[in-house]
C-alpha cells in the first residue's frame, strides 16, 4: 500500500492514541487496537485479529513465531475466517483450504469507539471476478471485532442474491497456552465428534478434554460454553458462541508441527485451536434475503 494509501486509510479510521494503521513487515496492512482494557492488530488481509491482550494480562491470541506474513498467504495464529467452506471444499479439491476469505484484502466500513469503553472494527469483504469463480452467490460479507474486556468477534453472511446456499465456517481460533499437554478443555464433555485423526471416526468424548497426541476433532451439535483451564498460567479463557453448532478442536503435535514451514520443532506446545464454528453436518443455508451471524466472544477468568 502507498504511503498516500495508507495516511487516507489513517485519517478517514483512525482515532489518535487509539486507532492506527500501519504496514507491517512483509507488508501486510495491520490496525493497532489500544484502549483502557485492551490491545490488539486485526490484519486487513483476512480481518484476521493477530492478537488480544487484556490489560494487566498475557497475550490471549497466538501466533507463530515462524508465521508467513505476507499478501496472499494464509497466517499461522490469530483467529482467521474459515468461510464459506471450513477444511477442504467439499467438491472441488482445487480450490484453498478453509475458502476464500482468509487470503483476501478486506476493507475497512467502520471504527467506533464505544460508551463502555471498548473499540469496535467492522470489516467487509467485497466480492470480485476472482473470488466469485471460487463462489459464485451474491453475498455481503462483515466482520465486527470489539476489542476491550472480552474479545468478540461477528461474522456476518447476507445473501444479497435470490437462492440459498449452503456454507461451512469457522472462526479458527489459536490460543496461547502454558504447555497444550498441562491443559483442560471443559464443555465438550459427552458429544459425540468426528475424528480426523482416526479417519473420520464417530466417538463421543468422555469426561473433560486433555491432549497427549495429535487431535483434529469436530464436535457436533454444541452451542455451549467451552473453558481452558491453564494451571501454567492460572488462567481460564472462556469461550461463548452464538450462531455456531460445530466446535473444532485441534493441534498438530510434535512431528507435524516440527514439519510444517510455520511452525518448527516443540512450537505446537503453546497453541491450542478451539474453533466457533458450523461445520460437516452442521452446514448453514442461508435464504435469499437471509443473514447467518456467527458470533463468539472470548474472556479471561481468575484461576
Ligand atoms: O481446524 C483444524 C484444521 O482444519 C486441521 O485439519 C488443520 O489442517 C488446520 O485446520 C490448519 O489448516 P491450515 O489450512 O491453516 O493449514
Amino acid at each position: 500500500m502507498s504511503t498516500e494509501a495508507l495516511a487516507e486509510l489513517n485519517a478517514r479510521f483512525g482515532i489518535r492514541g487509539r486507532v492506527t494503521f500501519t504496514q507491517a513487515a512483509g507488508g501486510l496492512i495491520v490496525a493497532a487496537v489500544r484502549n483502557a482494557q485492551a490491545t490488539a492488530r486485526i490484519a486487513l488481509q483476512g480481518a484476521q485479529v493477530l492478537d488480544w491482550t487484556p490489560a494487566g494480562a498475557r497475550p490471549v491470541i497466538w501466533v507463530s513465531p515462524a508465521a508467513m506474513q505476507a499478501p496472499g498467504k494464509p497466517l499461522r495464529g490469530g483467529v482467521p475466517v474459515c468461510w464459506p467452506w471450513f477444511g477442504p471444499h467439499a467438491t472441488e479439491a482445487g480450490f484453498p483450504a478453509h475458502g476464500l476469505a482468509r487470503t483476501q484484502c478486506w476493507e475497512m466500513a467502520q471504527v467506533q469507539q464505544l460508551s463502555d469503553g471498548s473499540t469496535t472494527l467492522s470489516l467487509r469483504l467485497s466480492q470480485d471476478a476472482n473470488t466469485r469463480l471460487l463462489w459464485p452467490h451474491d453475498t455481503e460479507l462483515l466482520l465486527l471485532a470489539n476489542i476491550g474486556r472480552h474479545l468478540r468477534i461477528d461474522l456476518l453472511t447476507r445473501n444479497t442474491g435470490d437462492e440459498a446456499f449452503t456454507l461451512t465456517q469457522a472462526l479458527h481460533s489459536y490460543f496461547a497456552v502454558s504447555d497444550v499437554r498441562e491443559v483442560v478443555v471443559r464443555g465438550l464433555e459427552g458429544l459425540p465428534y468426528i475424528d480426523k485423526v482416526a479417519g473420520g471416526a464417530r466417538r463421543v468424548q468422555s469426561g473433560p478434554l486433555t491432549l497427549s497426541d495429535e487431535t483434529d476433532r469436530i464436535y457436533l451439535d454444541h452451542g455451549g460454553e467451552c473453558v481452558i483451564d491453564d494451571p501454567g498460567l492460572r488462567r481460564r479463557i472462556v469461550i461463548r458462541r452464538q450462531g455456531s453448532r460445530s466446535t473444532v478442536v485441534w493441534n498438530p503435535w510434535a512431528e507435524k508441527s516440527a514439519a510444517m514451514a510455520d511452525m518448527g520443532e516443540g512450537v505446537y506446545r503453546g497453541m491450542l485451536c478451539v474453533e466457533a464454528a458450523n461445520a460437516a453436518e452442521d452446514a448453514v443455508v442461508v435464504a435469499p434475503g437471509g443473514e447467518h451471524r456467527l458470533q463468539v466472544s472470548y474472556r479471561l477468568a481468575a484461576w
